[in-house]
C-alpha cells in the first residue's frame, strides 16, 4: 500500500503529459488531468440527484482547475484539476456507491452523508477509494454487509457507517486500522463481535441500536476470538510503518509543488525558448504557398505574443501547438516540435515531403521554420476544432452534429486516409488514428492531422518507447494485433478508423459506454461485439439520430463500422480503400464532394506491407 501510494505521487507527472490527444484544439487552455474530470462525470452519472444539485457541475467551462469551483469538489490545490475531498452532504441523492471514484486518485476524503444511496458498500472499496482518510457514509440505505476489504484503506481516521440498513458481522480486522479515531456504526443491523483498536477506544454509543453486537466497550461475547490481541498488535506495527510512508509521500508532494512552483516563476509565461531565439542568425523560414511566402520567424513571435503560453492550442506527443494570428487577421497554427535532432538537411528533406502531401482531407502543411535547434511547423488553421471535440465536449448551447454532417465527416476523412496508405508512395500509415487527429474547418470538411512527424522525433520518442511506457496509441483506438505485435500495419489504422465511426453512430466514447448496462465496464468495442452477438446493434445509436428519416443509412455505416472492429483476424477487415468506397455508396446522394480528387490506386500488396516495415524498422 505504501508503495502503491508513493508510485501514485509518482505517476502524477505522466498523467499530465498523457491527457492530451494528437492535438485537442479548443478555444480554452485546457490542462486538464483527464482522469479526476472523468472521475466526478462518472460520479454525477451514478447518483441520481432529484433536486439537481449537481446541475451546477458544468463540464464545458475547461478553464485549468474548474472542477475545484464545484459544489461540494475540494481540490489539492484551487488551479489544478486534482480532487482532494468530495463532500455531497444532504442533498437527497440516491442511486449505487459511485465506483467511478477510483479516478479520483488522489482523494482523501467522501461524505456522501444524509443521502437516499443504497445498495451495498463495494467489496473492492480499497480499489475505489484506497488513500481515504475520512469516509461518512451515514444516514443513507447502504445494505449488505461492511466489505472485510475496508480494512486495506490503511489511511482512514474516520468512519461513519451509522444509520443505515448494514447486517453481518463487522470484519475484525478493521481493527488493524491504526490510525483510527472515529468509528461509527449505530443504528444498523449488525451482529458478533466488535473490533478493537489498537489506540483507539469506541464509545459505545458508536454501537447503539444494532441487532447484537458484544465486546468491548459493550458486554462480552460468548466465544471471542483468540485471534484478535495479536491482531492489535501487527495492525499497529503496520500502522506505524504507513504513518511514516504517508508522512514522507506527503512531503515528496509538496516538494515537487514547489519545485514546479519555482520553474513557473522562472519562466510564468512558458516562452523562456522562444525569446532565446528571437534574435537568433541563421534562421530559415520556407513557406510553400505564396500567400505567407513573406512571413518571418519575427512575425510568427508577434502572432503567438512571443509563443505565450495562453496562445497554446493543444499538446502531443510530437509537440505543442499555438494558434498565431498574424497582423491581418488570419489565423494559424503553428507546431513546436518536441526534441528533433536531425540535421538541418534531414529536416528540409522530410518537409520537402510533408509540404508535398496534399489532399482536401489532409490539413495543410503551409511552412516551417528552423531557429537554432528549434523546429516550427505552420499549418493552416482550423476553426472547428476537433472532432472529438465536436462529438464528446459540446459547448453549452451547441447542437449535437446532426446525421448528414457525420456522414460528411466519416467519408471525408476515409477518403484522406485512404489516400494516404494507397495513394502515397511510400503509403504513409498514420498509426494513432482517433476522433483527435480529425480536424474540422470552417465548413467542416474533416482534416487529418499528425500524420508523418514520427520520422522526425528523436529515436528514443518514436513509438516504440513509448510501448515500452504502455502507451502505444490512444485508448480504444488500438487493433488487437497492434497492442500484441506493435508492428504498424493498414489494417491495425483500419480497425482505429471502425472505432472512429462508431463513434460517429454512437455518440459514445471509445472507452466507456454510457448507455451499455451499468454492470458492463468494457471498452465501446467490446460492447457492439456484445450487442452485434444478440442482433441489438441498433440498440446502440444515437438518440439525437433515430427517428429522423436517415436510420437505415446510420444502420449501414454501423455495419461498415462493425466490419472493420469485429473481425479478429486482420486481413477479414477491409482495406481503406474499400471502407471509402462502402461509405461513399452511402452518402452517394448527398453528392458532398464534387471534385474526385484522389487518384485511388489499390495497392494492397505483399510489396506495399513490406515497404511499410522496413519503414517501421529504420524509425525504431
Ligand atoms: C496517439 O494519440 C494520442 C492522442 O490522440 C496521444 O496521446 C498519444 O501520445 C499518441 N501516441 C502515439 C504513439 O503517437
Ligand atoms: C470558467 O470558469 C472560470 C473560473 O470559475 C471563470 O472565470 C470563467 O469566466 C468561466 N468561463 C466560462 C466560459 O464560463
Ligand atoms: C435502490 O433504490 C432504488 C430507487 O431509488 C430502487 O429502485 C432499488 O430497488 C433500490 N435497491 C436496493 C438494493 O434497495
Ligand atoms: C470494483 O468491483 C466492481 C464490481 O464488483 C467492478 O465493476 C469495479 O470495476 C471494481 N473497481 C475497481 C477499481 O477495481
Ligand atoms: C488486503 O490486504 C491484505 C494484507 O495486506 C492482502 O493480503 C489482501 O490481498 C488485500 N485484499 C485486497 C482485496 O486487496
Ligand atoms: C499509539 O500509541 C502509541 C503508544 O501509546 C504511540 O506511540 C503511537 O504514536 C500511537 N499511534 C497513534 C496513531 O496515535
Ligand atoms: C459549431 C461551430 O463551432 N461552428 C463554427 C465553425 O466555424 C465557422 C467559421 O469559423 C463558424 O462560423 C462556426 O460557428
Amino acid at each position: 500500500m505504501a508503495g502503491a501510494l508513493a508510485s501514485m505521487r509518482l505517476n502524477y507527472r505522466p498523467v499530465i503529459a498523457s491527457i492530451f490527444g494528437c492535438f485537442l484544439l479548443s478555444s480554452s487552455l485546457c490542462y486538464c488531468i483527464q482522469s479526476d474530470i472523468d472521475c466526478l462525470k462518472s460520479v454525477r452519472e451514478s447518483l441520481e440527484d432529484p433536486l439537481g444539485y449537481l446541475d451546477s457541475w458544468n463540464f464545458n467551462n475547461k478553464t485549468e482547475g474548474f472542477i475545484c469551483r464545484f459544489i461540494g469538489v475540494d481540490c489539492w490545490h484551487p488551479d489544478e484539476n486534482k480532487v482532494l475531498n468530495i463532500r455531497l452532504s444532504n442533498m437527497e441523492l440516491g442511486g449505487k456507491f459511485p465506483v467511478g471514484l477510483h479516478m479520483c486518485e488522489a482523494m482523501t476524503g467522501l461524505d456522501l452523508s444524509s443521502n437516499k444511496i443504497n445498495g451495498s458498500i463495494p467489496a473492492n472499496i480499497s480499489k475505489i477509494v484506497g488513500y481515504l482518510t475520512t469516509l461518512d457514509l451515514s444516514s443513507n440505505r447502504f445494505s449488505g454487509e461492511i466489505p472485510l476489504n475496508l480494512a486495506n484503506c490503511t489511511y482512514l481516521n474516520v468512519i461513519k457507517l451509522d444509520n443505515n440498513q448494514l447486517t453481518g458481522q463487522i470484519p475484525l480486522q478493521i481493527g488493524q486500522l491504526a490510525r483510527m479515531k472515529d468509528f461509527s456504526v449505530a443504528n444498523n443491523r449488525l451482529i458478533g463481535q466488535v473490533p478493537q483498536f489498537g489506540n483507539y477506544s469506541v464509545p459505545a454509543e458508536n454501537y447503539a441500536n444494532n441487532l447484537g453486537l458484544c465486546g468491548a466497550p459493550l458486554d462480552k461475547c460468548k466465544a471471542p476470538s483468540k485471534k484478535t490481541s495479536s491482531g492489535v498488535i501487527a495492525g499497529a506495527a503496520v500502522g506505524g510503518v504507513s504513518l511514516g510512508i504517508i508522512g514522507l509521500a506527503v512531503a515528496m508532494y509538496f516538494i515537487f509543488r514547489r519545485a514546479s512552483r519555482k520553474r513557473k516563476e522562472d519562466d510564468p509565461d512558458g516562452n523562456k525558448w522562444a525569446k532565446s531565439i528571437k534574435g537568433a542568425k541563421a534562421i530559415k523560414l520556407s513557406m510553400f504557398e505564396k500567400s505567407v511566402s513573406k512571413m518571418r520567424l519575427s512575425d510568427l513571435m508577434q502572432a503567438t505574443d512571443n509563443f505565450h503560453k495562453c496562445n497554446i492550442i493543444g499538446s502531443g506527443r510530437t509537440g505543442t501547438f499555438y494558434k498565431a494570428v498574424l497582423a491581418d487577421g488570419t489565423s494559424l497554427m503553428v507546431k513546436r516540435l518536441q526534441n528533433t535532432q536531425h540535421s538541418e538537411k534531414e529536416f528540409e528533406s522530410e518537409m520537402a515531403t510533408l509540404g508535398a502531401v496534399r489532399h482536401r482531407n489532409m490539413v495543410p502543411l503551409l511552412g516551417y521554420c528552423m531557429a537554432k535547434q528549434e523546429r516550427l511547423l505552420v499549418y493552416k488553421y482550423m476553426s472547428n476544432g476537433t472532432l472529438n471535440n465536436k462529438l464528446h465536449f459540446l459547448n453549452e448551447g451547441e447542437e449535437p452534429l446532426d446525421w448528414t454532417l457525420r456522414l460528411k465527416i466519416g467519408i471525408g476523412a476515409a477518403k484522406g486516409f485512404a489516400w494516404l496508405h494507397h495513394s502515397c508512395n511510400p503509403r504513409i500509415l498514420h498509426r494513432n488514428i482517433s476522433s483527435k487527429c480529425i480536424l474540422l474547418d470552417a465548413d467542416f470538411e474533416p482534416k487529418i492531422s499528425d500524420f508523418g512527424l514520427a520520422r522526425l522525433m528523436n529515436p528514443v520518442d518514436t513509438h516504440l518507447s513509448t510501448f515500452v511506457n504502455g502507451e502505444f496509441g490512444d485508448l480504444g483506438y488500438v487493433a488487437p494485433e497492434y497492442a500484441r505485435t506493435l508492428v504498424a500495419t493498414p489494417k491495425g489504422d483500419v480497425y482505429s478508423f471502425g472505432v472512429v465511426l462508431l463513434e460517429l453512430v454512437t455518440g459514445e466514447r471509445p472507452t466507456y459506454a454510457s448507455k451499455a448496462p451499468e454492470s458492463f465496464k468494457g471498452s465501446l468495442v467490446e460492447w457492439i461485439t456484445i450487442l452485434s452477438g444478440e442482433s441489438k446493434l441498433q440498440d446502440s445509436i444515437d438518440k439525437s439520430l433515430i427517428g429522423k428519416g436517415y436510420d437505415a443509412e446510420v444502420l449501414q455505416v454501423l455495419k461498415v463500422a462493425c466490419r472493420c472492429v469485429l473481425p479478429a483476424v486482420p486481413k477479414e477487415r477491409p482495406s481503406m480503400y474499400e471502407v471509402y468506397q462502402l461509405l461513399r455508396a452511402i452518402g452517394e446522394h448527398y453528392h458532398f464532394t464534387t471534385d474526385d480528387d484522389i487518384l485511388l490506386l489499390p495497392t494492397e500488396t505483399e510489396d506495399g506491407f513490406q515497404l511499410e516495415e522496413l519503414i517501421v524498422a529504420r524509425e525504431t
